[in-house]
C-alpha cells in the first residue's frame, strides 16, 4: 500500500517552511559550531556537556580528516542523523540542489567514519575503542545506529543515494552479526530503545527479513535478563559513560520484566515509547496478536492514566520518566518533546494495528499542543521539558524546578528533541492517512492531495480545509477501481456536532470505532464534513490531586493556556466561572495568526492580605477581570512570563 501525499495547508505549510528554511539551515550551523549561541543544560546537573555541539567535528575527528577528541554526549551522533532524516523529508516537498550537496557530503563523512567492519560511532572509535558494545546501559551505540537507519532509510527514499544506504546495510548487517542468541553473540540489548525502529524501516525498505528477525530479537530480549547491564558494567569496571544512570531502577529502560510480560508505561518516557512504537510496528507487520494486545495494555494506561491533556507524558525528571497512574502533576512533570513524538510514533502503529480513531485522537493532541510547542515559532528556539503551569521566579529559585524553562533555549546540552522536531514536521504528511487493503483511514485534517495504490487500483484524495481554524473540510476522491473503497473519517473524540454530506446527499453518520465509513464506488466523489469546533471546558479525573476544582480550555485539538503576557502576574489568582461564555476571534496580529478565547472573570486580590502567611477571617476580595487564553503550543513567544493551562474555576 503505496501513499504518496503533497501538503498545502495554511497551519502546516508555515511550520514546513519553517523547518527547510530556518531549522535545517540553523541546525546545520549549530552542529558544525558556526554559530555564536547560548546552549543551556536542560537541568541543573554538572556533568552535562553546554559549551558547543562539535557534533560534525566528532564525525571528522573518527573519519580522520580532523585531529582531536570527541565532545559531547556519548549520543551526539545522533543529532547530525536526526538533521538528516529532517532534510531528507524536507526535500520531498521542496527540492535543493544546495542542500543535497551538503547532505551527500555528510553521508561521504558518515561514511568515512564508519570501520572496516561496518561499527559507527564516533564515541567510541574516538575515545574508547575498547569499551564497545561493554557498556550498553549507558553507550546508546545501537540507538544512534538506530538513528542512522532511520536517516538512511529517508535519505535513500527521497534521493536515491545508494551510498547511504550500504552504509547503513554495512552496519545494519554487522549488528546482526555481533547480537543475537547465537553462540559468540551479545545476548543483550541497549539501554535505549531506537535500533528496533531503525531495522523494522530497513526491512521494509528492503524486504530483507533478517533485519526483522533481529528487531524481534531486541524487542522480545527486553527484560528477559534484567541483570545484563550490571554484568556488563561490573565486567567493565571503569568510569561511567554517563554518570546515575545504574542508579535508576531496571523499570528505566523497560527492563524489569519480558516485553510480553509489560502492561503499564514505566521508565524512561522517550524509551518506552519508542519501544512500543516497534513493538506496534512488528506486531502490525507479523500480524503478532499476542504482541498487539501488550502494545493495547500499554497504551491504555498511557491515554487513560499517564498522559497530560496536551498529550505530554513523563511526569518527573528523575530518570525523564513515568511515576504512577494518575500523577500529573502540572509545575514540575517533564513532557520531553521527544517523548511527545514518540507517542505519535506509537500511534500511527497502532493504526496500522486496528482501525481505532482513539490512536489519531492522541496523536493530533501530541502534535498539536505539546510537540508543537517544543519550537518557538521562529523555529530557533526550543522546549526540551514542556510544562502546564511555569512561574519564573520559581524555575529560577526552586532547585526542583531548574529543568522547567520560562523561555526556550537557543539550543540544549542535550539537544535530542530540536532536530526530532524537525523530521516530525516534515514527515507530517505521513500521519494524515493509514491506507491499508480496502480502507483508508483519514486520521488529521490537513489541506493535502494524497495518492494510493490500494489492491490494485489507485484512490486520489483531495482534501480542502483550513483546520483548525475551520472544522469544514471537502474530501475530492477519485477511485479509479471498480470495487467500493472504504473512505474512514475520523470522528474527532472531542466532536459531539458534526455533519456530513456524500455526493450532495445528507448523510448519516454513525460511528464504526470511530470513524465515519464512507464506500467510495469507482468514479469521482465529493464528501462534505461539517464539525462544529468551539471552545469547551475540559475536566479532569478527580484521583489526579492536581486538578481539583480546576477547568482547561481546548477548541478542536488545540488546548489553551493563559499567560502573563495577556493576564499579568497571579495567574493562580484567575477564577474561570462555570457559566462564563468563552469567545473565539481569529487574530491575525498576534502571534503570528492565533485564534484567541476571551472571557470573563474573577482575579483574587493579592493585595487584600495583611503581610502574614496565615489568618482567620475572610476569603480575600475577587475583582472581575478578563481572561485572554492562546493556544498552548504558541506560549512563550512574547519574553518571559508565568503560563498556566489548567485554571481555578469559579462557581
Ligand atoms: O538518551 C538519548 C535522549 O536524550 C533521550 O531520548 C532523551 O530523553 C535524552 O535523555
Ligand atoms: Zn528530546
Amino acid at each position: 500500500m503505496n501513499n504518496e501525499t503533497m501538503i498545502h495547508d495554511t497551519f502546516w505549510n508555515r511550520y514546513r517552511k519553517l523547518v527547510k528554511h530556518e531549522m535545517i539551515p540553523y541546525q546545520w550551523d549549530v552542529l558544525n559550531d558556526a554559530i555564536d549561541i547560548n546552549i543551556e543544560k536542560e537541568r541543573d546537573d554538572d556533568f552535562i556537556p553546554n559549551e558547543k555541539s562539535h557534533a560534525i567535528e566528532n564525525f571528522r575527528i573518527a573519519a580522520k580528516r580532523s585531529q582531536g577528541d570527541h565532545y559531547g554526549w556519548v549520543f551526539q551522533d545522533s543529532d547530525v542523523y536526526k538533521w538528516l532524516e529532517a532534510v531528507s523529508y524536507s526535500l520531498m516537498y521542496e527540492w535543493d540542489e544546495d542542500l543535497k550537496k551538503t547532505a551527500d557530503d555528510v553521508v561521504d563523512l558518515i561514511s568515512e567514519a564508519q570501520e572496516e567492519d561496518g561499527y559507527l560511532n564516533t564515541y567510541f572509535t574516538i575515545k574508547a575503542p575498547e569499551r564497545k558494545y561493554k557498556r550498553l546501559g549507558e553507550s546508546h551505540e545501537l540507538y544512534c545506529a538506530g538513528h542512522f537507519i532511520e536517516a538512511s532509510v529517508a535519505y535513500y527514499e527521497a534521493t536515491g543515494n545508494e551510498k547511504v544506504l550500504s552504509v547503513a546495510r554495512k552496519l545494519a548487517d554487522h549488528i546482526c552479526s555481533v547480537f543475537g542468541e547465537g553462540e559468540g553473540k551479545i545476548c543483550g540489548v541497549d539501554g535505549h530503545e531506537e535500533i528496533e525502529i531503525g531495522l523494522m524501516k530497513l526491512y521494509h525498505l528492503t524486504g530483507n527479513d533478517t533485519y526483522l528477525k533481529e528487531a524481534e530479537f531486541f524487542l522480545r530480549q527486553r527484560g528477559k535478563d534484567p541483570e545484563f547491564f550490571d554484568r556488563q558494567k561490573a565486567a567493565d569496571a571503569k568510569d561511567p559513560i554517563i554518570a546515575g544512570v545504574y542508579t535508576f531502577p531496571k523499570k528505566y529502560f523497560q527492563m524489569h520484566v519480558p516485553v510480553e510480560q509489560q502492561d503499564t508505561a514505566e521508565g524512561h518516557a522517550v524509551r518506552l515509547v519508542y519501544m512500543s512504537t516497534a513493538l506496534a510496528d512488528l506486531a502490525a507487520t507479523t500480524n503478532d496478536k499476542g504482541l498487539a494486545d501488550v502494545c493495547r495494555k500499554i497504551w491504555r494506561n498511557i491515554a487513560d492514566k499517564r498522559m497530560y491533556i496536551t498529550g505530554g507524558i513523563g511526569s518527573t525528571v528523575i530518570g525523564e520518566a513515568f511515576t504512577l497512574d494518575y500523577d500529573l502533576p502540572n509545575d514540575t512533570m517533564y513532557c520531553e518533546t521527544c517523548a511527545s513524538i514518540g507517542l505519535i510514533f506509537f500511534a500511527i502503529q497502532m493504526l496500522r494495528i486496528e482501525s481505532r480513531s482513539e490512536y489519531a485522537d492522541i496523536m493530533e493532541r501530541a502534535l498539536y499542543n505539546t510537540a508543537l510547542a517544543g519550537m518557538a515559532l521562529d523555529g530557533r528556539h526550543f522546549f526540551y521539558v514542556n510544562p502546564l503551569e511555569v512561574v519564573p521566579e520559581k524555575s529560577a529559585n526552586d532547585p526542583g524546578k531548574s529543568h522547567v524553562k520560562p523561555v526556550r533555549p537557543e539550543w540544549l546540552g542535550c539537544a535530542c528533541c530540536p532536530p526530532n522536531l524537525a523530521r516530525m514536521i516534515a514527515s507530517v504528511d505521513k500521519y494524515i492517512y493509514t491506507a491499508k487493503e480496502d480502507e483508508i483511514l483519514v486520521n488529521l485534517f490537513i489541506r493535502s492531495e494524497s495518492d494510493f495504490e490500494l489492491n490494485g487500483h489507485t484512490v486520489r484524495i483531495k482534501q480542502e480545509c483550513d483546520y483548525p481554524r475551520s472544522g469544514k473540510i471537502t474530501f475530492l476522491v477519485s477511485n479509479n477501481g471498480t470495487n467500493p473503497v472504504n473512505l474512514k473519517i475520523r470522528i474527532p473524540g472531542w466532536a459531539d456536532d458534526y455533519a456530513g454530506k456524500v455526493d450532495e446527499k445528507t448523510a448519516d453518520i454513525v460511528s464504526d470505532n470511530g470513524y465515519w465509513n464512507v464506500a467510495i464506488p469507482g468514479g469521482d466523489h465529493r464528501i462534505g464534513y461539517d464539525i462544529q469546533i468551539t471552545p469547551k471546558r475540559w475536566y479532569c479525573n478527580p484521583k489526579v490531586s492536581e486538578n481539583i476544582g480546576k477547568v482547561a480550555i481546548a477548541r478542536g485539538p488545540q488546548v489553551y493556556c493563559a499567560e502573563g503576557a495577556d493576564n499579568g502576574i497571579g495567574l493562580h489568582n484567575l477564577n474561570l466561572p462555570a457559566d462564563s461564555e468563552l469567545s473565539y476571534e481569529w487574530r491575525d496580529d498576534i502571534l503570528g495568526g492565533v485564534g484567541v478565547i476571551d472571557a470573563k472573570g474573577w482575579r483574587t486580590d493579592a493585595n487584600d492580605f495583611g503581610e502574614g502567611l496565615y489568618y482567620t477571617g475572610n476569603r480575600p476580595r475577587e475583582e472581575e477581570c478578563s481572561i485572554r487564553l492562546i493556544p498552548y503550543y504558541a506560549w512563550a513567544n512574547r519574553g518571559e512570563g508565568e503560563m498556566r493551562v489548567w485554571l481555578n474555576e469559579a462557581k
